[in-house]
């Protein structure tokens, strides 16, 4: 595992770190005696700062050509890329996600830097006719301002270049707050940032802080006016209060929230495909994917053919080392280890609860664990047999390494069942029906369908987001992100010489 840094982890605001705080460890949830590295915990007056330096710095870099922007970007996605497997090796020895899917995850700003630094040459505004003549009307996109990003730990580095990439490529200026226990992670993201992109001090500034100074911070910070737009991962409740305060100052935050992700599993469907699809959706980076599979929602004529297959591919699963070729390492942290505990006291005694053979009760949820509870945060992936709308286990995001399973007879049905939760984020249908995959397709609330495909698994070039308890209906990823960092300027333009008036200077044929 990597050695712990010299130097702890501190905030850097205008190009400078920022000394003072509490020094917390993060540590490795594979080995939690094992710390990756200190980190310095700042208050609200270093997240207000870091708002302040990115105000700063917006004029000069939204004077910055569009295309040199776009280079900046293209230098970063150079350096990451470089920089890949030592990048991906500390998301795994932080976070405790396998390696595979860590390199994924860098690839995937890669991927990110790789569409916006053309972006930079487009960055296209459009020409409009006018109803009158020696007229000219125009659009034009402008940058946000200087943009708050608060992001979550299970995506430390993918779920942050969605916003900072096309946020910088647009003329904003940013303050990040990362997860705490991601911010080893964090602080060599930021690293190759401004490193790679020649970033001027105070363009792009981090904060590690604690959630409740952070909430004091960019409350005062909206307050004074140094922040024009906030985006948030992270969980729901979080999420409505970002949404409630952005609102008060009148502005739109950029919310991507939870998910409860439904997987339907039709008669016609190849059941090893949906198997595979199940596994990897439910289990992978421990089922801490905003979207990660929630319940699938079988037909009741293939529900036991599935659960034996289901059961047979989990109990090969290979759960353990992240660094090795598993398909599950530890939880993020400590502290989602102790609610996916909580949320394991919601299985019901009406359930059938498989794949930790039965060994996962309401009064023994630690009988999950693999190995020694100490030594890491290890758990078994767990399905449930039974659940339905009403069970807390159906309802509710758990964030954690089980599934649900219920059955279904129409497929009006099994929409219901798969709206019912309220979130609606992203969704699967497993069928060789492509009628009955566009009529899911249409009736579905989630932002995302996959058709045999699993829930998780988004491209960084098509709209990502959610309904309902998901988000307010803001999409990242591709050029539908830029409506979250650029505002439209309308523009008339009138050559005529006189003052023609709209609508009421009507030129008749
Ligand atoms: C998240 O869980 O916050 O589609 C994002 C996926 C990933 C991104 C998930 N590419 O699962």
């Amino acid at each position: 595992s990597t050695p712990a840094s010299p130097a702890p982890v501190s905030s850097v605001v205008a190009g400078s770190p920022v000394p003072g705080g509490r020094t917390v460890s993060s540590t490795n949830p594979a080995h939690l005696d094992r710390v990756v590295g200190e980190v310095v915990l700042a208050g609200a007056d270093t997240f207000v700062a870091g708002a302040e330096a990115a105000r700063k710095a917006q004029e000069g870099w939204a004077a910055v050509p569009a295309p040199v922007r776009g280079r900046a970007i293209a230098h970063i996605g150079r350096l990451v890329e470089d920089n890949a497997e030592a990048l991906a090796r500390l998301v795994t020895d932080e976070i405790g996600k396998p390696y595979a899917e860590a390199l994924g995850e860098v690839r995937e700003i890669v991927d990110t830097c790789d569409f916006f630094l053309g972006e930079g040459r487009r960055l296209y505004g459009q020409t409009v006719p006018s109803e009158m003549p020696d007229k000219q009307l125009f659009t034009f996109r402008k940058p946000v301002g200087a943009v708050a990003i608060i992001t979550a730990g299970n995506f430390p580095v993918a779920v942050p270049s969605w916003y900072i990439v096309p946020a910088l490529l647009a003329g904003n200026t940013v303050v990040w707050k990362p997860a705490e226990y991601s911010a080893v992670v964090s602080a060599a993201f930021h690293e190759l940032f401004v490193r790679g992109g020649g970033l001027p001090d105070g363009v792009f500034n981090v904060v590690h802080a604690d959630g409740a100074a952070t909430s004091e911070g960019l409350a005062r910070a909206l307050e004074a006016g140094l922040v024009d737009k906030v985006g948030f991962t992270g969980s729901s409740p979080v999420g409505r209060e970002i949404g409630a305060l952005t609102g008060r100052h009148l502005q739109n935050a950029c919310l991507e929230l939870g998910g409860k992700n439904p997987l339907v599993v039709t008669p016609s469907a190849d059941l090893d495909l949906a198997v595979e699809g199940a596994l990897f959706s439910g289990f992978g980076t421990a089922g801490q994917r905003c979207t990660s599979l929630g319940t699938v929602i079988v037909h009741a004529s293939v529900h036991e053919e599935f659960l034996r297959r289901l059961d047979a591919a989990v109990a090969g699963a290979a759960v353990g080392d992240p660094r090795e070729d598993v398909l599950m390492g530890p939880l993020l942290d400590a502290k989602f280890a102790e609610r996916y505990e909580e949320y394991l006291t919601w299985v019901q005694p009406h359930h059938r609860v498989r794949g930790a053979q039965g060994r996962i009760t309401a009064d023994n949820p630690r009988a999950g664990f693999v190995g020694d509870p100490a030594a890491g945060l290890f758990y078994h992936p767990v399905v449930v047999d039974g659940v339905r709308p009403g069970d807390r286990l159906f309802d509710e995001e758990t964030f954690g390494p089980v599934i649900g399973v219920t059955t279904y007879e129409t497929l009006a049905e099994a929409v219901d069942l798969a709206n019912a939760p309220g979130y609606g984020l992203s969704s699967a249908i497993y069928t060789a029906d492509a009628t009955e995959a566009f009529t899911f397709r249409d009736r579905i609330g989630a932002g995302m369908v996959s058709i045999n495909n699993s829930t998780s698994g988004a491209e960084a070039h098509l709209p990502f987001g959610g309904n309902g308890k998901s988000g307010n209906g803001s999409r990242q990823s591709g050029i539908w992100v830029l409506d979250q960092f650029t505002r439209w300027q309308s523009v008339n333009w009138d050559y005529s010489g006189r003052l023609q008036k709209a609508q009421m200077d009507v030129v008749e044929l």
